[in-house]
């Protein structure tokens, strides 16, 4: 036998049964249409997304986050005052290594791949529960530090104005600084929790003569009084950096770290249940900062600087979903997605995950407050736990 130089005749509407030379039955082919003719007058109409859902599809093209409705303009997130708005930061000069968080808002939305609405833990219906809409981007000028974080804040502010829960995708860490600042002005100054997953305390005071580095805005954040380190806990630290007297410092604003290798000492979930206590502690509402470099490099390799022996997306994803059923979470962050340094996008996947644990969370607490049930597989979680039932 030659090869693969079988031809078959073109006037074959079905193939025959054929003698193939490499070994494929031919009962494989012998119900199977051949393709009409490309320049034929198609005899049935043109396969689409219509179907019984197809007005679910009708954001299909620009992607928006999760395919959800685009409401740009402050008057319309008004108008329609939604649970929660996403909103894009895509700002990274401010990284101390590699850049490129810029480009996380957009990967999130268009390349992070969709995994269905229905989350099995709790058995819930994401979207069933909870309106979510796209904001779209804050205005980031390049090179501009000082504009493009007042106009994350001013973005952040509009979302919150619109009473709903803002969830920022950025962006390198700087970006929490603005961030957590208009949420503190809405939920009380000083009386914001903060729980920060990071492999680095970025409590430094200044780098390279920059106030407002990736490696800061927890320090700015506190020197401002718009969250006292007493209910700023830090969850995954590890590994050179930074060094004793920030320690030092951070210790005197009575700030809390969990390093990674307490996690592998006590185990993850007792304590993030020690966090969810210190961050809650005398708060109305909490922050939820999350630094994908939290997660092991080999997890989440597309981030500005990897730290290996970090947390998996087993331990994170439930340590999220916690904290959102658990405390009075207000507002999330989920930044350092570098997306030219990812492979496979797992790293943009884990990230649009951790958004997804929010948005469970958050649907689970209206649908307590509503008397719904829990559907297969799904399981309630205590309802002792949730101190702080809906998002409002
Ligand atoms: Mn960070």
């Amino acid at each position: 036998m030659s090869g693969h130089d079988h031809h078959v005749g073109p006037a074959d509407h079905l193939h025959p049964a054929l003698d193939l030379p490499y070994g494929l039955p031919d009962w494989a082919f012998q119900d199977q249409e051949r393709p009409g003719r490309l320049d034929a007058e198609p005899t049935e109409p043109a396969v689409t997304t219509a179907s019984a859902d197809a007005d679910e599809n009708d954001n299909l093209g620009l992607p928006t986050f999760g395919n959800r409705d685009w409401i740009g303009t402050r008057a319309d997130l008004s108008a329609r005052r939604p649970d929660v708005a996403v909103v894009g930061a895509p700002f990274d000069i401010n990284t101390t290594n590699r850049a490129g968080a810029r480009f996380g808002p957009k990967y999130l939305r268009s390349t992070a791949y969709d995994p269905g609405t229905y989350h099995l833990d709790l058995g819930i219906e994401l979207y069933d529960w909870l309106d979510v809409v796209d904001n779209g981007d804050a205005h980031c000028p390049h090179g501009q530090t000082a504009p493009s974080l007042r106009n994350i804040e001013r973005k952040v502010a509009g979302v919150l104005a619109a009473g709903a829960f803002p969830i920022v995708i950025g962006g390198d860490h700087s970006v929490t600084w603005p961030s957590a600042t208009a949420v503190a002005r809405k939920y009380g100054w000083g009386k914001l929790g903060v729980v920060h997953f990071d492999a680095h305390a970025d409590t430094a005071d200044i780098l390279e003569g920059n106030l407002a580095s990736h490696g800061t805005p927890m320090r700015r954040l506190i020197e401002s009084g718009a969250v006292r380190g007493r209910n700023f806990v830090q969850v995954g630290l590890r590994g050179y950096w930074p060094p004793p007297e920030t320690f030092d410092w951070m210790q005197d604003q009575q700030m809390t770290w969990h390093l990674m290798h307490e996690m592998w000492d006590r185990g993850v979930r007792p304590v993030i249940a020690e966090a969810i206590a210190t961050a809650s502690d005398g708060c109305e509402a909490v922050y939820l900062s999350v630094d994908i470099d939290v997660l092991d490099p080999g997890f989440a390799p597309g981030t500005g600087t990897p730290e290996p022996g970090g947390m998996t997306p087993a331990d994170l994803l439930r340590a999220v979903r916690s904290i959102a059923l658990e405390t009075p979470l207000v507002a999330l962050d989920v930044v350092e997605v570098s997306p030219p340094y990812d492979h496979a996008d797992n790293t943009v996947n884990n990230a649009h995950r951790v958004v997804l644990e929010v948005l469970a969370g958050l649907a689970h607490k209206k649908r307590e407050l509503a008397g719904g049930t829990v559907t297969r597989p799904g399981h309630r979680p205590d309802p002792a736990s949730l101190r702080y039932p809906a998002t409002r």
